[in-house]
């Protein structure tokens, strides 16, 4: 029995402090209800908050393997079908590597079976929880364990993979895109994909304090001005047309450099770097209409 004054997600979970992904998850437990099952993959969303024998979750929640938690969901579904039960929704949550990675072959046959699940990936742009290696998620430039910076790299070189045009592809009915800086969006944008019946897609950016080398009262700050450069829009799609786009605040982009010179991550890069990256930010501009 859920009590429902209690939260979904307690603050007794021991992310590091200011975690963006943690954040981000308390604005989309605002947009759950009750009658909502989690099946959460391996990474620092699952390691933080179920130290056994204790658990930060006010919902339904199962651990699956990392690359596994949307097969996990499907089995999930499949029973609640079996029981006759079309009110229960059944909701994953992953991070990028779970996703972008380890667990798209999965994720793939999940969205071709065109399931009614909500599909929530915490963009924390590398795998967080065993070091911060470089994932199909870490954009160009960053500074990983895996792409590190030196005298003769700059980082990554590869492009993020585009996660929300695969969903796309596949036909996916809801797919959004927004980030830790705006509780509110996430909020509105997971009850706007609970109340879809089919596969849904929800990314979120999700600043890591020891990944990006940011102070512990960055998230928000950081998630504000992904968006506001442009390099990681707020977006919405509905049945595959673009409903919504938006920098929010200003309306105007900033340079790109607002946001890579507060991160350590990107403190190496050279001029000529912060111009490529600019060109991915008036890239979106065109693409997205901003
Ligand atoms: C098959 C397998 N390979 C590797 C691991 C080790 N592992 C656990 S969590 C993790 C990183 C998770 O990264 P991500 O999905 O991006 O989530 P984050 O920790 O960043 O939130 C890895 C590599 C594992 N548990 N299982």
């Amino acid at each position: 029995m859920i009590d429902k004054n209690r939260k979904f997600l307690s603050p007794g979970h021991n992310a590091c402090a200011g975690c963006g992904q943690l954040s981000a998850a308390m604005a989309v437990m605002r947009g759950l209800n009750e009658n909502v099952i989690i099946a959460n993959a391996t990474g620092c969303l699952e390691v933080t908050t179920t130290a056994y024998p204790q658990s930060a979750w006010g919902l339904p929640w199962i651990h699956s393997l990392f690359e596994n938690a949307s097969s996990v969901a499907s089995g999930i579904l499949a029973s609640l079908k079996q029981k006759g039960d079309t009110i229960t929704k059944v909701v994953v949550q992953a991070g990028d590597g779970g996703t972008f990675d380890i667990g798209l072959g999965l994720v793939s046959g999940m969205w071709e079976r065109g399931e009614n699940i909500l599909y929530i990936c915490y963009d924390t742009e590398a795998y967080s929880n065993t070091g911060i290696q470089a994932s199909g998620s870490t954009p160009y430039g960053a500074n990983t364990t895996t792409s590190p910076a030196g005298k003769i790299s700059s980082g990554s070189t590869q492009r993020k993979k585009d996660m929300l045009a695969i969903a796309l592809a596949h036909g996916v009915k809801y797919v959004a895109q927004t980030t830790a800086g705006f509780p509110d969006d996430i909020t509105n944008k997971v009850k706007k994909a609970l109340a879809i019946n089919g596969p849904s897609y929800i990314q979120i950016l999700s600043p890591c304090m020891p990944g990006w080398k940011v102070g512990n009262d960055q998230a928000v700050n950081m998630g504000k001005l992904a968006a506001q450069t442009a390099l990681y829009p707020l977006l919405e799609y509905v049945d595959g047309k673009l409903t919504s786009s938006s920098i929010k605040e200003n309306f105007q982009a900033k340079p790109a450099t607002e946001y890579l010179k507060t991160q350590g991550r990107f403190k190496h890069l050279k001029d000529a770097d912060i111009a490529d990256i600019e060109k991915l930010a008036t890239e979106n501009i065109i693409k997205y209409k901003l």
